[in-house]
């Protein structure tokens, strides 16, 4: 036993083609990819990341975790908030979807702290009935460095969000959909100069949630987000 908290990480589910220099014959093997910055965030801020499979029920590991970490990706399918799709730049990942959802809702029953990142932040609010805009061209700097802080955020006064970052800041900015209805229980708590929501909140559970990427700012060693869900978890383990 190390003694530091456990937190989850979602990836996401690829084919082996997909995979640069992976050999033929795994062509059609299914291949589970985590970005290792968000793992990279949770260990320099005192946890121990926990890949998770996706292909098992979260009931089997969610309460051996103390937080659970969101990370971003595809787009959500527009059915699962009773839209039809507009675009299909990032097609979704039904099976990614149904597996994080139980994840979050996992996270819900058990009042696990838990941080979306990104899509992360997308899933928390569809999860919870929200909607979102399903092209955003403003936010989607797909050419910038991804370490470019290209546009600020300001914090809602006395909110978690604020709390954590103190602040007004610039961030980097790698999404081309945002909230548009708010889910039940949230509340947005960040915003970007457009009034773009960029983080959001829980009224009452340990749930918090950005749409910029702080695991890939040469700053993370010390980004107080990543050091607020490892040390909530600590709290809780
Ligand atoms: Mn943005």
């Amino acid at each position: 036993m190390t003694g530091r908290p456990l937190i989850g990480v979602t990836g996401r589910r690829k084919r082996g083609d997909q995979l640069v220099g992976n050999i033929a014959i795994l062509a059609d093997f299914a291949v589970d990819v985590f970005y290792a910055d968000y793992g990279r965030g949770v260990l320099e801020a005192g946890g121990v990341p926990v890949f998770l499979p996706i292909d098992v029920d979260p009931v089997d590991f969610m309460d051996h975790l103390d937080g659970v970490l969101l990370t971003g990706g595809a787009d959500i399918d527009p059915a699962r908030y009773g839209h039809e799709s507009q675009t299909d730049a990032f097609p979704p990942e039904p099976l990614r979807d149904d597996h994080e959802c139980a994840v979050l809702q996992a996270a819900i029953d058990l009042s696990l702290p838990t941080v979306g990142i990104c899509r992360g932040l997308q899933l928390i609010n569809v999860h919870a009935g929200g909607t979102l805009h399903q092209d955003v061209p403003a936010h989607a700097g797909f050419d910038h460095p991804t370490a470019k802080e290209w546009h600020g955020v300001s914090f809602e006064s006395g909110s978690v969000l604020a709390g954590i970052y103190t602040d007004d800041r610039r961030v980097n900015s790698l999404h081309h959909q945002t909230v548009d209805r708010l889910g039940a229980g949230l509340r947005a708590t960040a915003f970007a100069e457009d009034a773009s929501i960029e983080g959001l909140e829980h009224e009452s559970l340990p749930i918090v949630a950005v749409q910029w990427h702080p695991e890939m700012l040469p700053g993370r060693p010390d980004d107080p987000l990543f050091a607020w869900l490892v040390e909530a978890a600590a709290e809780r383990s």
